[in-house]
């Protein structure tokens, strides 16, 4: 076959591999030249990265954010803030103080690079490839392994070419244009996949606009987006005073995908996301009309500065519906800064707006869980059920535009038929004003005092896979299961993300309040349907099912975040061959694996499931070398311990 010209994607894969082969579905290794976790998933992160005894951060940039555990409302998040600072400062990794912003938007104002690769322990990571980068969002230990100098391991993806024709209309934006992939392709649609933007339209985007893109296809499902570094990239990063981090990056003009995708972008119309699936997408004018109680402008896909200017545009001189709570919550401590200097705080006080910290917020139910029962509209990216704090919420996810459009009439509007003049405003500012005072530098003397408060629990001891696997099947769940449904978040369980037998007690307890205590009875088994674990990166979504007894999940397939950290923690990931065998199990069944350490050691692809019924099927273990002693040994620690020569530190 001819020489055919290489997308981005593989570029930038090329020009980091370090073991494997590239053809896609084979496992590579790749060097990360940049690592950030958040305070949600950075304490464990933290934690297994002293349990490597690794001394200093070997990559280039690492960062530790503070923006998901905000409330104070009792002394655990302080605690774990303040670990995290002590620990950050030990390690020779930055510091991203509370109040400075979302992990996202600050990396790509201050950090993100052309060319470079992230990986990040938060499944929005890929809000990066908006300046041309490969970021993946992972679990804390494959982000601990990338801090410790590790490449990182990944099936080597499809790369799917969207090719954007034209530029969007006065109204629609750049979430209308992720709203129309999430409808064409589904949840689902980005599996396996890097979502690969091109064409001319692209040049009609400022980087916040296409972060805002890559940053929702992680609810595609996909691996990572990647736009082009071009014009657009070198004004962002000029104007962020980082001109010399850029270069031009682009694929191939012959370049060859795996897949093909066209959206004219003048056809696009303003869309909005239905509750309870970022995919459940329709126009807003078919939705028009739908009273809403609670608008929120903010979270790391849409709280950018220009996104914070739109808002206040179109507020100014007017007032909010008095039936809605509109919530605001800038991107970042430059966003809300620059939005002050421009007069838009002003605009959202007058229009009886409530402003809330630079953070995730209500987008992680810190806070601002709506009204029973209530419509809330959400410039955000996930909106699963019960995410936002409030099990009835029915949770919309649009534009900025459309969100404020709502928040004046109290009601779903296309902002198109508001009648207001479209807010000519410049994509970006010529300068941002750059303070980085809120990143603390590392003090680069290891050995200083890491300070652990009394919610910092000892990592827990896990034992490796037994001879024989046996367990009671404790749910029997269905498609999409995500990891909000297995552990979820909010402002009463994530402070206890630092302290596993605490936070284990609220596993599935949205589904079943009753599984915490089911599961201690004891060894469990877990069996859904399709993309098991989509959503958060949430390494505790595997953890406290595991310190509970599960040690098998048996899915139709399972979204890749979560599927690594399954194994990561020693929980087998198996298969169903089909969808009969899923719905011949049910919740109470006894099922057992005879052998199935022994098989995993042999390399069997195919393992027999008995149950008490005297029934027999035979599940798929998808699993390569590498993670088959990552299971067997109980866990990634343990087995980095036995393949690095590491000696593991007692916490
Ligand atoms: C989320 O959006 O669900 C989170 C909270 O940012 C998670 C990480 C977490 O659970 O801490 C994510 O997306 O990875
Ligand atoms: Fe934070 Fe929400 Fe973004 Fe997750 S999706 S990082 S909770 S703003």
């Amino acid at each position: 076959m001819g020489q055919v010209g290489r997308s981005l994607t593989r570029q930038i894969i090329e020009t980091h591999l370090v073991d494997g082969r590239i053809a896609v579905g084979s496992e590579i290794a790749i060097r990360i030249d940049q690592a950030l976790t958040q305070d949600a998933t950075g304490t464990l992160a933290a934690l297994q990265f002293e349990a490597l005894g690794i001394e200093r951060a070997r990559c280039e940039v690492a960062v530790s954010y503070v923006d998901h555990n905000m409330l104070q409302t009792g002394s655990e998040n302080a605690d774990d803030h303040r670990f995290l600072r002590t620990f950050s400062a030990s390690r020779g990794i930055r510091f991203s103080r509370p109040g400075n912003g979302i992990c996202h938007q600050i990396h790509l104002e201050r950090f993100g690079l052309p060319g470079k690769t992230l990986l990040g322990s938060d499944s929005h990571t890929p809000t990066g490839g908006g300046l041309g980068m490969l970021a993946i969002g992972a679990g804390g230990l494959d982000v601990a392994l990338a801090m410790a100098g590790q490449p990182f391991r990944l099936a080597m993806p499809r790369v799917l070419g969207v090719t954007l024709l034209g530029r969007l209309a006065p109204w629609v934006t750049a979430k209308d244009i992720i709203l129309e992939v999430l409808r064409r392709l589904g949840t689902r649609g980005g599996v396996g996949r890097v979502i690969e933007y091109r064409g001319e339209g692209v040049a009609t985007l400022s980087v916040p606009e296409r972060a805002t893109i890559a940053n929702m296809g992680a609810e595609l499902g996909a691996t990572s987006s990647v736009f082009p570094s071009d014009e657009q990239t070198r004004r962002f990063l000029e104007a962020q005073g980082r001109a010399d981090g850029w270069k031009a990056m682009a694929a191939d003009v012959d370049a060859a995908y795996d897949d093909e995708l066209e959206i004219a972008l003048g056809t696009l119309e303003p869309l909005i996301a239905l509750p309870h699936a970022p995919d459940n997408v329709v126009t807003v004018r078919s939705a028009a009309g739908t009273p809403v109680q609670q608008v929120a402008v903010g979270s790391c896909t849409n709280s950018s500065y220009r996104d914070l200017m739109i808002a206040a545009k179109m507020l100014d001189g007017r007032r909010v519906h008095p039936d809605v709570s509109l919530v605001i919550s800038p991107g970042s401590r430059q966003a809300f800064l620059m939005a002050e200097l421009a007069g838009a705080i002003e605009n959202f006080i007058e229009a009886g707006a409530r402003i809330l910290e630079s953070a995730c917020g209500p987008c992680i139910g810190m806070g601002q869980a709506p009204a029973t029962g209530s419509v809330s509209l959400r410039s955000f990216n996930r909106n699963f059920a019960g995410r936002s704090g409030t099990p009835d919420a029915l949770v919309h996810l649009a534009s900025v535009e459309t969100c404020i459009a709502a928040a004046l009439t109290g009601v779903i509007t296309d902002p198109r038929d508001l009648g207001m003049p479209f807010p000519d405003l410049p994509a970006i500012p010529a300068r941002y004003v750059v303070d980085d005072s809120g990143i603390l530098a590392p003090d680069g003397r290891s050995g200083r005092v890491v300070v652990r408060g009394p919610n910092i629990a000892a990592l827990p001891e896990l034992t490796p896979l037994p001879e024989d696997l046996e367990g009671r099947v404790l749910l029997a769940l269905g498609d999409d299961i995500t990891t909000d449904d297995i552990l979820p978040a909010g402002a009463k369980i994530l402070p206890l993300r630092s302290n596993l037998p605490a936070l284990s007690r609220f596993t599935f307890s949205r589904l079943d309040p009753t599984f915490a205590e089911r599961a201690s009875a004891g060894p469990g088994i877990i069996v859904a349907g399709q993309n098991y674990g989509q959503g958060s990166s949430r390494e505790h979504a595997a953890l406290a099912p595991r310190i509970l007894g599960v040690r098998a999940v048996i899915a139709r397939s399972f979204a890749r975040i979560h599927r690594s950290n399954l194994i990561n923690f020693g929980i087998l990931p198996l298969t169903f061959a089909s969808a009969e065998d899923r719905d011949a199990v049910v919740a109470g069944d006894q099922l057992r694996l005879p052998g199935a350490a022994a098989a995993l050691r042999a390399g069997d692809i195919r393992l027999t499931v008995d149950d008490e019924r005297s029934r027999r099927f035979e599940v798929d273990c998808d699993l390569n070398v590498r993670e088959r002693a990552i299971v067997l040994a109980g866990g990634a620690l343990a087995h980095a311990k036995q393949e690095l020569g590491l000696e593991l530190v007692p916490a």
